[in-house]
């Protein structure tokens, strides 16, 4: 089979699933075509032979004051389609990607070359921005045009049907990782130059958009620090990181915290860390947090969106209300305090990760390619 992949190639969590989806399929025999305007962080790490990058290409003109990206992409996707001879379209967050495939394919039709495409909603494109008015209408429509929709958490389908008038049925698929990559590795080489006196060692990983709350990482820390010698790691870059920097440096943290900025060898990183902050004001799934998971990280977190599918509070980790400071700190120390209790969530982390392992996930989206692919051709729809 030969599966088009679109997304965005960034470090935000959609391009990083879509990526180890692409690697994950590659890895089984399958051809993997990634359609977008850059390689994907994460392809950069190893070379995958049956994996294939195609460049968006948007040229600018004096006249354009916003290159128009989405045409650009509709007709490489009808390049490769027609060249590669492709037999089904994996779309990764829906702005702009399932619009652009619609109108992909009413090029396609007039060539009796088509082909069907499927959807996954990933977060923002929901919660955020996908229903502000600007965007919704086109959003509801390209939706509904899919064969397929899938969404990573069972809240975001709930939020889906709660804000856009879905016609069809949304497939529940969550992220996945892969232990194989991501575990707990023996990095003390590292831990000792970044806590040398054995602190405990913190970290937040995102793209330090609004929605994260960054500066709540910084006030829960500062909380921590006042009882328990510690470190902290803010690992990525975006439009909060200066509102951040400024904090830490305010609240006289600033050699205490690290802003490492974008960094792709995580694992590594995840490797040497004791907990994880995540206090977002709405978090689909929180795929960072389960590849902390992987590596032996329990969480604190929000309870917000789909933080509870993947947090078992008092188990892997506690949630807490968005903004409550003084409830994450209290968690936080509650598991650092104690060697013993901190094991436990280490250990309750990394079993509750393996529920998530590529190994059982990826065969949903194969069956669901082999279903959407068989349907497409039979001219029906796909059963839910
Ligand atoms: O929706 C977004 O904010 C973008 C997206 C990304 O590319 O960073 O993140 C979302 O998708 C991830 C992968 O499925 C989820 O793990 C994140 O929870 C989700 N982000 C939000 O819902 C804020």
């Amino acid at each position: 089979m030969k599966i088009g992949i679109v997304c965005y190639p960034t470090f935000g969590g959609s391009g990083v699933l879509a990526t180890e989806l692409g690697i994950a399929l590659s890895d089984k025999g399958y051809e993997v075509h990634f359609i977008t305007y850059e390689q994907p962080v994460r392809l950069n790490q190893s070379f995958h032979p049956n994996i294939y990058f195609h460049e968006v290409k948007v040229p600018t003109y004096p006249l354009f004051d916003f290159p128009p990206y989405e045409t650009a992409l509709a007709s490489a996707m009808v390049n490769v389609i027609v060249n590669q001879n492709l037999d089904i379209l994996h779309l990764h967050y829906a702005i702009p990607h399932a619009s652009a495939a619609y109108f992909a394919r009413q090029i396609l039709k007039k060539t009796g070359r088509d082909i069907p495409f499927i959807t996954t909603l990933h977060g923002t494109d929901i919660t955020l921005v996908g229903k502000d008015p600007t965007y919704e209408p086109v959003v509801t429509f390209s939706i509904n045009e899919s064969d397929a929709i899938t969404a990573v958490s069972e809240n975001l389908k709930a939020e889906t049907f709660h804000s856009f008038k879905i016609e069809k049925e949304i497939h529940v698929i969550p992220n996945f990782v892969d232990i194989k990559r991501f575990f707990q590795a023996d990095k003390d080489h590292f831990k000792q130059m970044l806590a040398p006196e054995g602190e405990r060692i913190l970290v937040h990983v995102s793209n330090f958009r609004s929605v994260k709350r960054v500066q709540d990482v910084i006030k829960v820390f500062d909380k921590v620090k006042q009882v328990v010698p510690a470190k902290l790691l803010m690992i990525g870059d975006g439009p909060d990181r200066q509102m951040a920097e400024d904090l830490a440096r305010t609240l006289g943290l600033y050699n205490d915290v690290r802003f490492l900025g974008k960094q792709e060898q995580i694992s590594e990183i995840l490797s040497i860390a004791d907990l994880f902050i995540l206090p977002s004001e709405t978090e689909s799934f929180g795929l960072s947090a389960l590849e902390g998971m992987a590596c032996s990280v329990p969480l604190i977190s929000t309870n917000a969106g789909g933080l509870p599918e993947i947090n078992v509070d008092g188990e892997t980790g506690f949630m807490s209300n968005v903004g409550d400071i003084e409830s994450m700190s209290r968690n936080a120390i509650y598991i650092l305090s104690d060697e013993d209790r901190l094991q436990n969530f280490k250990k309750a982390a990394i079993n509750q990760a393996r529920k998530f392992e590529k190994q059982h996930v990826i065969p949903r989206y194969e069956r669901l390619y082999c279903e959407v692919i068989a349907a497409y051709k039979a001219g029906k729809a796909v059963a839910g």
